[in-house]
């Protein structure tokens, strides 16, 4: 089974058109990871703690979706989708927003094809018999914000993190094998799979600033200084990537003004822009 749904997260990668921008020429994300979490890891409990009380357990999405039913979640499945060579370089270059292809990846790739490959994976594996949930698309699911800033009550890298594909940084971002230049996506499924190890020592290990004092590189590429020792200021750096004036450059481009541009120049143009800078300096 864990096979099966990494080569059909595989395929549908490479062949679905809709990971193609006629725009850019390029497809928008290259060959996805897939990793697995039991749904009864302890950490989706703790993360009640370290996140938010509001935030869903894989039994609570099993709850809402098939309320009435006694179904028991198994495995969370994450994917790690790295954004492809040629949307990242021109992100590099960028000194103040993010670039056209960035900004059209946040519109086309991100909701558009994320949405549907998540959907496409539910189908798949219900139609095999295992209830599969997206819980993004429940009517629990909310983006909503804190004291601390924006959050969601379903949060794709804490999900990840469950799943051993990588670790948070200075800068919040999650740093994979792929790097951090990635978006993610998950599904709660009652299919058994062996879950993945965690190899990481703690959650910042793969940031070369939080394991070594060193890099910082990321400090010097955020446009409006979000990013200090401190860590990330959530507040600001949601203005610079969703504010008023980068839903205009969306609109100008022709991409949907509600998602904005994005900015994801810390992500670019950085030791662990594309690999994991923690393996190669060991
Ligand atoms: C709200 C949100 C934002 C907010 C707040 C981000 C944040 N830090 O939470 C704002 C507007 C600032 C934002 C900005 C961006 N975002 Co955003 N955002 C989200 C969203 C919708 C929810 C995030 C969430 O719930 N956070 C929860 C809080 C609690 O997380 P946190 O504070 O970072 O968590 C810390 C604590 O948990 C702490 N911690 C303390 N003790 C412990 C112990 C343990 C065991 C653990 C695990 C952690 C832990 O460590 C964490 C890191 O410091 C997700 C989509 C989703 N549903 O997940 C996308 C998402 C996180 N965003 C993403 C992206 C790409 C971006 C941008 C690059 C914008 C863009 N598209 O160009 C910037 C990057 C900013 C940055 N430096 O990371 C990607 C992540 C990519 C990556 N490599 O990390 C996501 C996953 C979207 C996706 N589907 O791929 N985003
Ligand atoms: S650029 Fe350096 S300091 Fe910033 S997240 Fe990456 S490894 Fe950490
Ligand atoms: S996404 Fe942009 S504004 Fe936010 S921390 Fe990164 S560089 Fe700064």
């Amino acid at each position: 089974m864990k096979e099966l749904i990494k080569q059909e997260v595989i395929r549908y990668v490479s062949e679905n058109n809709s990971n193609y921008s006629n725009e850019i020429q390029t497809p928008y994300y290259d060959e996805p990871l897939v990793q697995f979490a039991s749904a009864t890891d302890e950490l989706f409990s703790q993360y009640k703690e370290i996140i938010a009380s509001e935030h869903l357990t894989p039994q609570e999405v099993f709850n809402i979706a098939y309320a009435g039913e006694s179904s028991s979640p198994q495995t969370v499945i994450s994917i790690v989708l790295p954004i492809s060579e040629k949307i990242r370089s021109s992100n590099r270059s960028q000194k103040e927003w993010a670039s056209d292809e960035w900004t059209l990846l946040r519109t086309f790739g991100d909701d558009h094809f994320i949405d549907g490959l998540t959907e496409h994976l539910s189908r798949f594996l219900n139609k095999k018999g295992y209830k599969t949930v997206n819980p993004t698309t429940l009517k629990a699911f909310k983006k909503y914000g804190n004291e601390k800033g924006p959050l969601s009550n379903w949060s794709q890298r804490h999900i990840a993190f469950a799943a051993g594909l990588g670790t948070f940084s200075i800068n919040d971002g999650f740093i994979t094998e792929k790097g951090i230049a990635i978006r993610l996506t998950s599904l709660v499924t009652e299919a058994v799979i062996e879950p993945d190890k965690r190899k990481a020592e703690d959650h910042t290990a793969n940031c070369l600033y939080l394991s070594k004092g060193s890099c910082k590189a990321c400090f010097k590429r955020c446009p409006v200084g979000a990013i200090t020792e401190k860590g990330h200021d959530k507040i600001v750096c949601w203005q610079r990537c969703y504010g008023e004036e980068s839903q205009l450059r969306a609109k100008a481009i022709g991409g949907n003004p509600e998602a904005g541009s994005g900015c994801g120049l810390c992500q670019t143009n950085i030791p662990c822009e594309f690999s994991n800078p923690m393996a190669s300096s060991n």
